[in-house]
């Protein structure tokens, strides 16, 4: 082997794009956290060249379904799925959270737009704090980084 070819993202983009945020409200309190995160991360890495549009869902389970009409528009560069599911006694945890991964994995392949899973899934009210720009990070910023990483990387593909 002479010679290993390397592409990879990176954590800017060179040209102006839109990107779309899904948000749902389902416990907003730790969703607009990391709105707050992901606006904050897509601002930082982007000189002013992203322009943004927010869509917003009930819950977590209608994600997928808003995610994927976005990117079919082909309007947008990237699509950012945000919410917060947290476990309760019942088995709706499990429905909606492994629904809504597989929904929006499914709206990236089948559109070939990047969907970022910026979803909590987590057993704790509390643990859902930690990673909504406390102890553990903020899940939104990691999305939005994740996002202008995928949109530079696609260019390259
Ligand atoms: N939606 C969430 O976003 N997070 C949750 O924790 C949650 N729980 O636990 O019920 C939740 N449920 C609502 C669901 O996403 C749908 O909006 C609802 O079932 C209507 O389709």
């Amino acid at each position: 082997m002479d010679k290993i070819k390397q592409i990879e993202g990176q954590a800017t983009v060179s040209k102006k794009v839109e990107v779309g945020i899904v948000c749902s409200r389902f416990n907003h309190f730790i969703v607009d956290k990391l709105e707050a995160g992901c606006l904050d991360a897509l601002n930082r890495h982007s000189e002013g060249r992203i322009e943004v549009t927010i869509f917003r869902t009930p819950g977590a389970f209608e994600l997928p379904l808003v995610a994927s009409k976005a990117a079919k528009t082909a309007r947008f560069s990237a699509i950012i799925a945000l919410g917060a599911v947290i476990r309760g006694d019942t088995a709706h945890f499990e429905l909606v959270a492994n629904s809504c991964a597989q929904g929006l994995s499914n709206a990236a392949l089948e559109t070939g737009v990047p969907v970022i899973f910026g979803v909590l899934t987590v057993d704790t009210i509390e643990q859902a704090i930690e990673r909504a720009g406390t102890k553990a990070g903020n899940k939104g910023y990691e999305a939005g980084v994740t996002a202008i990483e995928m949109i530079s990387l696609l260019e390259q593909v």
